[in-house]
């Protein structure tokens, strides 16, 4: 295998080009997937397929637990890996990933975010 190809295998998996959840998220079931579209794109307030800080800020509200400007902030920090300052489709579904694994502070908005919209395993909102 040449750097090129290894190259190319990086980009592949965290590139936000040509997002395929499905095949990316195996932990998630299709339904699961489609339940977080449909959360996403309640509050993709725009329709333009980023959650920015501002439709971030309402989500949070609608929730219940609304953010200040810092946490709003260091929300989108968490999971924006291309840097881009909103959060895709694809690293909306980092959140739950990270949920799963622990990986989210208690009482952090992110946490609270994914506790808040969470799934029961046929896929609907437990809440
Ligand atoms: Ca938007
Ligand atoms: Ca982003």
């Amino acid at each position: 295998m040449t750097t090129n190809d290894q190259l190319n295998i990086r980009q592949g998996l965290s590139g936000s080009s040509n997002p395929n959840p499905y095949s990316e998220f195996t932990e998630f079931s299709r339904n699961q997937i489609k339940e977080y579209n449909t959360i996403f794109k309640k509050y993709d307030v725009d329709n333009n397929e980023y959650i920015d800080q501002m439709e971030l800020k309402l989500m949070m509200e609608n929730l219940g637990v609304p953010q200040t400007h810092t946490s709003l902030k260091a929300m989108i920090r968490e999971v924006d890996e291309d840097l881009d300052g909103m959060i895709s489709f694809r690293e909306f579904l980092l959140i739950y990933r990270k949920a799963a694994a622990g990986e989210l502070k208690e009482g952090s908005g992110l946490h609270d975010l994914a506790k808040l919209t969470d799934l029961n395993e046929s896929g609907d909102v437990s809440q």
